[in-house]
């Protein structure tokens, strides 16, 4: 099991200005931050890192919404760090998400959800070095 995670703030949350009350969250729950990072994606770097969801029918609404405003990355470190960072996300859809998860408390329904984690730790190790080199992770 790996220690290290990714992380995304999307769009939606950072432009309704709850990056600062997720990353407190992030640091309450145990995390230590490796990697922080705020961009804009461009439409090849959103086509590029959602690459595995190409044939799904909300792909160009996903790229749309990714990169409509700027984007807070992480790599995070915990034991166990991919699941507990999905588990403090909540369920993909923020409809069902419970409150107290910051999908079911920041996001708004299945495309605007707040945020993102890795699947996997094998993604885990793709999606950090997706958006860090080496002398970016602490
Ligand atoms: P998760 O991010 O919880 O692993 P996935 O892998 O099912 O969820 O979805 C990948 C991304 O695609 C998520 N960020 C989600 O917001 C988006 N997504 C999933 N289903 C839909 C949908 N029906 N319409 C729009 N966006 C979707």
């Amino acid at each position: 099991m790996s220690n290290l995670t990714f992380a995304m703030i999307k769009p939606d949350a950072v432009g309704a200005g709850k990056t600062g009350h997720i990353i407190q969250r992030i640091i309450d729950n145990g995390f230590k931050i490796r990697g922080l990072r705020l961009l804009h994606m461009s439409r090849r770097e959103a086509e590029g890192f959602y690459a595995v969801h190409k044939e799904r029918g909300f792909f160009g609404e996903l790229v749309e919404f990714m990169t409509s405003g700027p984007t807070v990355v992480l790599a995070l470190e915990k034991e166990n760090a991919v699941k507990a960072w999905r588990d403090l996300m909540g369920p993909t859809n923020s409809k069902e998400a419970p409150q107290g998860t910051i999908r079911g408390d920041f996001g708004t329904d299945i495309g605007c959800n707040a945020a993102h984690g890795s699947d996997s730790d094998e993604n885990a190790a793709i999606e950090v070095a997706f958006f860090f080199s080496k002398s970016e992770l602490v």
